[in-house]
């Protein structure tokens, strides 16, 4: 690779990409390394059948441009992964992307040199790149957890992974088919996989709520009156806790009468979609609030799933809304089916796995195909997978080795010139991704171009305002009862994993305030040099 640039940046996905072709606007010379063959980041990898995205296609978009928003069609109220990757690969055509992206380079370490004030990427391949800004724009949800199931490697079938799935595609037609994990990929794929595979068991550790998403054809006059006012409708979606158009109610559910709560619960589980969480203000901040809409989702589990042994298996006993709601098509239904069974791995513990079949207590699940459905090493993976030595030999993995802290999920002390897009303490994964990451990238490019204009080397976050701003993440995700349960929010899906609150929960709004804030303090919290 050619080895120097002003701002190397790892990642092609949506964050990678804006930055590169907002930087080369401002006439800063970027480059992006990217580990896959493609942009698009998640949309790239997880290929799995049915992977769709659970935000409206109409918002999951970019909007810094108001000609792509316009002139893009989506087909679908949500868009499919082979669709979102279209619109990643027609933004890189577009905006010409690809002549500054390396693919097929995975970034293993990058150290920073003090003296010289600059950092140096190392790819697997020996190949070094050396740049004064590093941005890790690397996604939260990207390096795969694949659990250490017992006699995997004995398998005599094939494993798919779905956030690795294949580029070719996979046919189960005639198959045993086996699914470990009923996460949002597990949800989405296992009506599909149904539908094509002789049989499916399903390998359930946790049962998850999902709402139906009652998926449809855009209307084409709903799209045109939205494109008509984009612009107001984003900037309405942006004083939204997470970013997204929706009516939310601030009302409290433990204030409406039955009829109130069936009715608002019962709309919007007719409309589909995460929005159904929004019925009420209240429902994420107790116990008591929370276990109406539980309550609501498990008597609809009854309602769909003929077998009430089935029905009360697929029932989750945690609360509503502490993990993401997954958002379906034809995923309870799907268990109706004859070909169909589900096995509660709590109740009947996974032993092992052998050449043909999957071993559970009491019972040997033999199958010709295995889908991994386990989800990711969220919001820390990507930044831990390299070994990052800033300032005085400072190492991020050993910095988090108790937990991550950052300031506002940009950047953190003893490691200058490095920012992260989404990193933890960013609101990320509680709002709409793409505004968040656009909102982010355009801070840190808005960043590189103070720097650049009063001839500012170095930029660094002060500890101080890190720890300030690490200890309001964790204040505020100790209101309420979102924290109380496991979850890849705080780290609990992967075995060893420290607990530590990730995501900042305190709204996009209030967060963008801070950013805004943090500038117009002349970049308060940040050291320059
Ligand atoms: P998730 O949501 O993390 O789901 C992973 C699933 O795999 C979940 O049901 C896990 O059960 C299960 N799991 C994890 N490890 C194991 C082991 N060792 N054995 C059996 N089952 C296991 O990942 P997804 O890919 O579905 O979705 C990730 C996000 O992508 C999603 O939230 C959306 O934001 C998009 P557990 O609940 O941990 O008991």
């Amino acid at each position: 690779m050619e080895n120097r640039t002003e701002v190397a940046i790892v990642g092609a996905g949506f964050a990678g990409m804006y930055l590169l072709h907002r930087l080369r606007g401002m006439g800063v010379q970027a480059k992006v390394l990217e580990a896959g063959s493609g942009v698009g980041g998640t949309w790239y990898w997880n290929r799995y059948p049915g992977a769709r995205c659970d935000i409206e296609s109409i918002q999951y978009s970019y909007q810094f441009d108001d000609q792509l928003q316009q002139e893009w069609e989506w087909s679908e109220r949500y868009a499919t992964q082979p669709e979102i990757l279209k619109y990643a690969e027609h933004v890189a055509d577009r905006y010409d992307l690809r002549r500054d992206i390396q693919f097929n380079t995975r970034v293993r370490a990058a150290t920073y040199d003090e003296s010289a004030s600059e950092w140096t990427l190392q790819a697997e391949d020996g190949a070094t790149l050396t740049a004064r800004i590093y941005v890790m724009a690397t996604g939260c949800l990207s390096v795969p957890n694949k659990p250490d199931l017992k006699g995997l490697s004995d398998f005599s079938g094939p494993v798919y992974h779905t956030g690795e799935w294949p580029h070719e595609p996979v046919d189960f037609t005639g198959q045993r088919v086996a699914v470990i994990g009923t996460g949002s990929s597990a949800i989405q794929s296992i009506p599909r996989i149904a539908r094509q595979a002789k049989h499916l068991t399903v390998f359930q550790r946790t049962a998850n709520y999902s709402i139906p998403a009652r998926n449809a054809p855009l209307d084409p006059d709903y799209v045109k009156s939205i494109k008509a006012r984009y612009k107001e409708f984003r900037a309405e979606a942006s004083k939204t806790p997470p970013g997204i158009h929706a009516v939310f109610n601030p009302g409290s559910v433990l204030d409406a009468s039955p009829e109130e709560r069936e009715a608002a619960y019962e709309e919007r589980w007719q409309k589909g979609g995460l929005i159904f969480m929004g019925a009420f203000g209240d429902a994420m901040l107790s116990h008591e609030a929370n276990a109406v809409p539980a309550e609501f989702v498990r008597r609809k589990i009854h309602e769909i799933v003929k077998d009430p042994e089935m029905a009360d298996k697929l029932c989750p006993k945690n609360i509503i809304g502490a993990k993401r709601l997954c958002v379906d098509t034809e995923y309870y239904p799907t268990f109706n089916r004859d070909n169909v069974d589900l096995i509660d791995i709590k109740e009947q513990p996974l032993k092992e796995i052998t050449a043909n079949a999957v071993v559970v207590e009491g019972q040997e699940v033999e199958v010709d195909a295995l889908v991994i459905a386990t989800g990711f090493d969220a919001m820390t993976g990507a930044l831990k997978n390299v070994d990052i030595q800033g300032r005085g030999g400072a190492r991020l993995q050993e910095r988090w080795a108790d937990g991550p802290s950052s300031y506002l999920g940009l950047a953190m002390a003893d490691f200058p010139n490095l920012f992260t897009v989404t990193g933890p303490g960013s609101p990320s994964v509680f709002t709409n991704m793409l505004p968040t990451i656009e909102q982010h990238v355009e801070w840190i490019a808005d960043c590189i171009g103070y720097m650049n204009a009063r001839n500012y080397r170095c930029i660094e976050a002060t500890q101080d305002a890190e720890d300030e701003w690490w200890a309001h993440c964790q204040d505020v995700a100790s209101v309420g009862i979102k924290g109380t349960t496991d979850s890849w929010y705080i780290g609990a899906n992967i075995e060893g994993k420290p607990r530590v609150f990730m995501p900042y929960l305190g709204g996009y709004p209030l967060y963008c305030q801070r950013c805004e804030e943090v500038v117009a303090e002349g970049y308060k919290g940040f050291a320059f040099s």
